[in-house]
């Protein structure tokens, strides 16, 4: 992999537990053993404003937020993200992995809250114009499954305290983004055992490397 000119933005997508973050660090892991410039950061955070914003976001005891006010809140988050963060890194040819990015505010907040596609894909276009992640590598598990081990860890955040059907209507909506841009999303098997996700998404990034030639 050559970090030459403009780096690339690789996201990773999916409902709690589904595997996301274990996978973008054996990801990092190789990269580096490669020897690439790669960022690694995640959402909502990624900036010291973000993750204040983040805890705010996850805490059970904030409560109930009107739904605007926490796609707002994320969209913040995300600004400061993509000015401090995601765009200097990229503009320095590294190669950006991030846990989590816009896909999530379709899937959460737009399917899961009921916002609708519409508001989310509103700001979208007014913050990132049309950056769009180069690569999303969505993991996809049932909710019992990805909830039942994101809570083997502890206490439930703020969003983990939803109920199965918002997971549901995230993991669809996640689903239906895939199918409707099947060049720049893979959809991962998260329920299969770590090695065999592992080997997935090996053969997933190297195809999509060999796309673009690299
Ligand atoms: N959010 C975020 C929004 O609502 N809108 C947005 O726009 C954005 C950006 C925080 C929350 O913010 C919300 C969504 C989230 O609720 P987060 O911290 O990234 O985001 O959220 P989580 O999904 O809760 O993170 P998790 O850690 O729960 O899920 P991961 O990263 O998918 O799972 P991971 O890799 O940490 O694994 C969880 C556990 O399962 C095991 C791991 O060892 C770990 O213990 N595991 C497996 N076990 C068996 N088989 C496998 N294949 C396994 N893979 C992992």
């Amino acid at each position: 992999m050559k970090a030459s000119g403009r780096g690339r933005f690789i996201t990773f997508e999916g409902i709690e537990g589904a595997g996301k973050s274990t996978q973008l660090e054996r990801l990092h892991r190789r990269l580096r053993i490669e020897d690439a410039q790669v960022v690694l950061t995640r959402e909502p955070g990624g900036t010291p404003l973000g993750e204040r914003l983040r805890g705010l976001l996850l805490d059970p005891e904030v409560g109930a937020m009107a739904a605007e006010t926490e796609l707002l809140l994320i969209f913040a988050a995300r600004a400061e993200h993509l000015c401090e963060v995601i765009e200097p890194a990229l503009a320095q040819g590294a190669w950006v992995l991030c846990d989590r990015f816009t896909d999530a505010s379709f899937a959460y907040q737009g399917a899961g809250r009921g916002l609708g596609a519409e508001r989310v894909a509103v700001l979208e276009t007014w913050l990132q114009g049309a950056f769009r992640p180069d690569l999303v590598l969505l993991f996809d598990v049932a909710p019992q499954v990805g909830l039942e081990r994101a809570l083997s860890r502890g206490k439930r955040d703020r969003i983990e305290s939803e109920d199965m059907a918002f997971f549901e209507r995230a993991r669809n909506a996640y689903l239906q983004r895939a199918r409707a841009d099947p060049g720049r999303y893979r959809v991962i098997d998260g329920a299969a055992d770590l090695e065999a996700v592992g080997g997935q998404v090996d053969r997933a990034w190297e195809a999509w490397l060999r796309g673009m030639g690299g």
